[in-house]
């Protein structure tokens, strides 16, 4: 049987179901009982708080943005695909920062394809446009064949993932005041800033459906699509991949990573504020259902898997139950059980779309081939 606690960078990381202590969630809706309300108070008002007190305020403008294709390739994937490669540069105050993104685009369909983006966290070799190199963190070819567009970007062209280096990049060349203040955005802000830089792009590309592309990542990845998504309502789905702690998993639960530990290794990731709730999580304005909430009412997924503890995958699974209010405004027949389901069972048909598999921390082939599935119910039913 598996072990009930280990020790982490000084901590006890508690892996006990019976021993989580008791906790009380921040509320959603607050007094908002209407989508009007929600909108134009309520969710504005959470919005900020996570700005303020976890990823840090996002700069709503820079001076001008370029857009260039620098490898065309119609006919690449055996002519199943277009291939495109775009540096996307953007400026501020007579500096610039570019951000390369591969982008496979299926052939031979009418109508423009909807489009899943990675945010890759992962080394480039992973997102091969040569496609000699094929890696199931991006089966770009599974994607073609099932009809969407395939793209990514690298988060260490907006902000390198190192704590001593993170800063060089969007932060110091864009937004150097960013660095200065204490709700100022850091790294995953930086990358969720160019998630959205490439949705600029897209909107100037004939051959994507600019109203259905989903954001996508992986475990840092992820935490940063969710943020992504929440602040960008042009993303249309959202695709959370063992995010874990920050990202999907309820901070209150102390259960595998907790927002102490995070901040001790990963601080770089975060705003300073978010320092103050490493000792006393129970103050923080949010929790991460809020996180979902913002989300709404767009269909948002969410991976886990069972030998991936550390994230916390029922904690996941609770994020979105708390964040069912904020959905039901929308929509009163969204609904999930209240305990999560078993091992490889995924929940497609809901807004709120969850799966908990074999295996380990990852995202795989079962997880892109559920991501599909998903993709394709909630798409067909609009
Ligand atoms: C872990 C970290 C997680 C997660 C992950 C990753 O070690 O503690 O919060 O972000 O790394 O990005 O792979």
């Amino acid at each position: 049987s598996a072990q009930k606690t280990d020790k982490f960078m000084g901590e006890i990381v508690n892996y006990d179901e019976t021993t989580v202590p008791a906790y009380v969630l921040p509320e959603v809706l607050k007094t908002a009982k209407t989508t009007f309300a929600w909108e134009k108070k309520r969710r504005p008002e959470i919005l900020q708080l996570f700005a303020e007190h976890v990823y840090g305020h996002t700069p709503k403008r820079f001076d001008s943005i370029r857009y260039n294709i620098t490898n065309d390739k119609p006919n690449a994937m055996n002519g199943r695909a277009h291939l495109k490669e775009i540096a996307i540069t953007v400026w501020n105050k007579g500096k610039s920062v570019t951000i390369p993104v591969v982008l496979f685009t299926p052939n031979g369909r009418q109508q423009p394809a909807p489009a899943f983006l990675l945010i890759n966290n992962r080394p480039k070799r992973n997102t091969d446009p040569t496609r000699e190199v094929k890696s199931t963190f991006w089966p770009a070819e599974m994607l073609i064949d099932s009809g969407y567009a395939i793209a990514a970007f690298n988060v260490n062209d907006a902000a390198p993932d190192k704590p001593g280096t993170y800063q060089h990049g969007v932060l110091d060349q864009l937004f150097p005041e960013e660095l200065q203040k204490p709700n100022g955005m850091k790294a995953i802000g930086a990358w969720a800033w160019a998630a959205s830089r490439v949705m600029d792009y897209f909107k100037t590309d004939k051959d994507i459906d600019f109203k259905r592309v989903a954001i996508v990542g992986h475990s840092r990845g992820g935490k940063t699509a969710l943020w992504a998504g929440a602040q960008d309502e042009r993303f249309a789905m959202i695709v959370s991949s063992c995010s874990g702690s920050s990202g999907a998993s309820l901070a209150r639960r102390k259960y595998g990573e907790t927002v102490s530990l995070i901040n001790k290794q990963f601080g770089y990731w975060f705003n300073d504020n978010y320092k103050k709730y490493s000792n006393n999580v129970e103050q923080l304005p949010v929790d991460q259902h809020m996180l979902f909430a913002l989300l709404a009412p767009r269909p948002v997924y969410s991976t886990n898997a069972v030998e991936d503890r550390w994230a916390d995958p029922r904690g996941s699974y609770l994020s979105l139950v708390n964040a069912l209010p904020a959905y039901q405004l929308y929509d009163k027949r969204v609904t999930l059980p209240a305990e999560p389901p078993a091992v490889n069972s995924p929940v497609i048909r809901s807004k709120l779309g969850y799966h908990f598999r074999e295996g380990k921390h990852d995202l795989n082939v079962y997880d892109w081939e559920k991501v599909i599935m998903f993709a394709n119910y909630h798409y067909s039913k609009k």
